[in-house]
């Protein structure tokens, strides 16, 4: 249950393995193209390499594709779609993080090779990664050649013809000893990347036998040819040793490259490929679920993991986009997705990744102060969608559901992203109680998006109330908004959280208090106006009606029924739909009170989350990836838990099954998060009480006869294995924890508490 398999070859296929079977450090990203395919969409990625030029916003560069080896027997090269193709397999091993394949290819004279590879992207050293070849002729001997190329014409839009762009330069490309570079420079930021590649080949006594060395420059691409010559049913090694570097991290990139290539040669493949081996194993150790008689969801729960770790690395100035290191679906921008929906997974297993996307808000919060200052507002207003600097990238045109250009308005009005990042930021600091990180950082993005709030809000005299009009909430079919709940309710909480925070850093840290307050102007008046405005921000709800109306005006839009699903489960158009008036019916895009109720539960009764699921979950489309897991906890909560595990299945498969049809353009990170929420907040109940107490009120699915995951908390990892009878906790501290409804005193040690009660 640790390996995704492809035992079928089929070239159409290709683009959705590619991104399946991407293997990436969090620094470097390749995608797991075929190298012995033509039909192949490279996709080299270096987090925060972005770029513009002539590209309609900042995008993340595809930049040159290092992988590249062809094999050729007299002269024909190996390709799956020329040759003969007896075997074909290829796993990924999400327990090692390596790529396996095994070929056995015919030519067409009736020559047998057998070859097999294992490609990893180095855990232990970010710039190195490597792919070893095992060959063995099998029914002949005689010479081969091998080629060792990178490829400089790679560009983005490869799958997106219309906004096809290269976005480097190259500025050196040619050959080094041992191996060969290539060295380019993106167009508008100047970023400056070196590759190097290099070969290694033995025999099974470990000797030479690359042989005959030439040199190509083939266009702007570095080749080198060796011959082997080799006997029938022998085996041959070849090993591939590739290094990046950049100028974000060196001033001569090339330099690095090379000396970083040099040291990989000499120390060896193996002794990599072990460290590597180690830390994924150290990474399970403290992120794997294990999910007891439910294959399918044991290994969809791995895979969709395995890929949120692969986008993380120890750099604060870069984050998660919305398709990982995997693609360019959304040009590798930032939305609200890592927070919202990544975040728990990493604040909870791997808390020192959750501080670096912290960070990153915080290293773009002068962007999102410009973004402020351009648009008439004070403080920071974090963009809808985020590159390098925290600027707003969103493109301001798209394409509609029939395909017609559009003017997308979520970068000028999905203001909820200010709030989402101030929800994380809470739940790290409940988390892991670490002070430090609001003192230096956490409470200046606190002050700053709440300022933001006290400027956008509207002041209504009529109704003494503040409003924020002419927005678009997590539901983007609805924009141009009035008073949407799910940004109002989470503006007050802002702006309440921004007060609070704002007299503890008073307390906590004089000095730092002062700093800030004379930096950037915050007053005790200031704060206490936020208070003032927090309550009388218009939220659209009230006791009589357990039902929230979605913004103001929802309720008197058109009602369409959804009746018919497709082949993925999911809801087709109801019959009659304009689908260029969404606006104007009651359908919705993914869950937007629903949401505000996941976001902060201890707000809403039992009973207004069953009447709200139950209103909106039938009007909902679930045309974003990020829809079914929330529908999934919240069916949890409500008691629909035949939908919950329908849900589920549908958020953890969405890249294996590739149900939203769109997996070419990159693995879907937040619906990986989600996944990850569904079974921790959702299947596991676990919940995080503005107390700070982690409260438990699991439920299993039929076919799971145990669940177990690991919680770090405070500095402490918590296992916690749940049976339908009881739940077990195995923590070297003492903890109180909630048992459905009832605290309870965790002694260190492991201890069981049943739960029939
Ligand atoms: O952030 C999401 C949004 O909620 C729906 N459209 C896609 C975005 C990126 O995943």
């Amino acid at each position: 249950m640790w390996v995704i398999e492809r035992n079928l070859y089929d070239q159409n296929e290709n683009d959705v393995y590619e991104t399946l079977f991407t293997l990436a450090n969090g620094y470097v990203s390749f995608r797991g193209v075929e190298e012995f395919s033509n039909r192949k969409i490279p996709g080299t990625y270096l987090a925060g390499v972005f770029d513009k030029s002539e590209a309609q916003v900042t995008e993340l560069v595809n930049l040159p594709d290092p992988l590249g080896i062809r094999i050729y027997v007299d002269n024909e090269p190996l390709l799956l779609e020329l040759s003969e193709l007896l075997y074909y397999d290829r796993k990924l091993n999400m327990k090692s993080g390596v790529l396996e394949s095994t070929y056995i290819f015919e030519t067409s004279s009736g020559k047998k090779i057998d070859i097999s590879s294992k490609r990893f992207v180095s855990r232990k050293n970010r710039n190195r990664f490597a792919i070893k070849y095992t060959i063995k002729p099998l029914n002949f001997s005689g010479s081969i050649l091998i080629e060792n190329y990178i490829d400089n014409r790679t560009y983005n839009g490869m799958l997106d013809p219309t906004n096809k762009i290269q976005h480097y330069q190259v500025l050196t490309s040619g050959e080094e000893m041992p191996g060969i570079l290539s060295l380019v420079r993106t167009f508008d930021r100047g970023h400056v990347i070196a590759f190097r590649t290099a070969l290694k080949g033995m025999n099974e006594d470990g000797e030479n036998i690359l042989k005959l060395r030439k040199f190509r420059m083939i266009g702007q691409n570095p080749c080198e040819l060796f011959m082997i010559f080799v006997d029938e049913s022998r085996e041959y090694t070849l090993e591939k040793f590739g290094t990046v570097y950049s100028s974000r991290e060196s001033c001569d990139p090339l330099k690095e490259a090379s000396l970083e290539l040099a040291r990989f040669y000499v120390e060896g493949l193996e002794s990599e490929l072990n460290k590597h081996t180690e830390i994924m194993n150290e990474f399970w150790n403290r992120s794997d679920i294990q999910i007891k008689d439910d294959e399918t969801a044991q290994k969809g729960i791995r895979f969709n993991i395995f890929h949120l770790y692969q986008c993380v690395d120890d750099d604060p100035t870069v984050s998660i986009g919305a398709r990982g290191l995997h693609g360019e679906g959304y040009k590798g921008h930032v939305f609200w997705d890592t927070e919202i929906f990544m975040f728990p997974f990493f604040l909870h297993t791997l808390p020192e990744y959750a501080k670096n996307l912290l960070l990153y808000r915080y290293n773009t919060l002068k962007g999102a102060r410009k973004n402020a200052e351009l648009n008439g507002y004070e403080g920071a207003q974090y963009p809808w969608e985020s590159a390098d600097d925290g600027l707003e990238v969103t493109p301001k045109w798209g394409q509609d559901y029939l395909g017609n250009p559009v003017r997308i308005w979520t970068g000028d009005e999905e203001f909820h992203i200010n709030s989402d990042i101030a929800v994380a930021l809470i739940h790290y600091f409940m988390v892991t109680g670490d002070e430090q990180f609001m003192k230096d950082y956490g409470v200046e993005i606190l002050l700053e998006t709440g300022r933001f709030w006290a400027s956008r809000v509207e002041y209504n005299e009529k109704f003494d109330r503040y409003e924020i009009n002419r927005v678009i909430g997590p539901d983007e079919f609805h924009e141009h908004v009035n008073n949407n709940v799910y940004t109002n309710y989470l503006a007050k909480w802002n702006l309440t959280k921004a007060r609070e925070f704002y007299y503890w850093l008073e307390e906590k840290d004089a000095a730092k208090f002062e700093i800030l307050k004379s930096q950037f102007g915050f007053t005790k008046r200031e704060v206490e106006n936020w208070q003032m405005i927090a309550e009388k921000i218009y939220i659209p709800r009230n006791d009589s009606e357990k039902l929230i109306e979605q913004f103001e005006g929802y309720f008197n839009l058109k009602e369409y029924e959804i009746t018919e699903w497709d082949e993925n489960g999911l809801p087709k158009w109801p019959k009659g739909l304009d689908l260029t008036k969404l606006g104007e019916t009651k359908l919705i895009k993914q869950p937007d009170v629903v949401m505000l109720m996941l976001v902060l539960p201890e707000d809403f009764s039992q009973e207004e989350m069953r009447i709200n699921y139950k209103y909106y979950e039938k009007r909902t489309m679930h045309k974003s990836s990020l829809s079914p897991s929330m529908y999934s906890i919240m069916g949890l909560k409500v008691g629909d838990t035949h939908n919950a595990y329908k849900y589920f299945m549908k958020t953890l498969l969405v890249d294996l099954e590739d149900n939203q049809g769109n997996t070419n353009n990159g693995f879907h990170a937040a619906s990986a998060g989600g996944a990850w929420q569904c079974v921790v907040n959702g299947f596991g109940g676990m919940t995080l009480e503005s107390d700070g107490i982690l409260s438990f009120s699991p439920w299993l699915p039929k076919n799971w006869e145990a669940l177990s995951f690991n919680l770090s908390y405070k500095g402490s990892m918590i296992n916690v294995r749940i049976t339908k009878e009881d739940i077990t906790f195995a923590t070297d501290i003492s903890i109180k924890i909630r048992v459905r409804d009832k605290v309870i005193e965790i002694p260190p040690g492991r201890t069981t508490i049943g739960l029939s009660s």
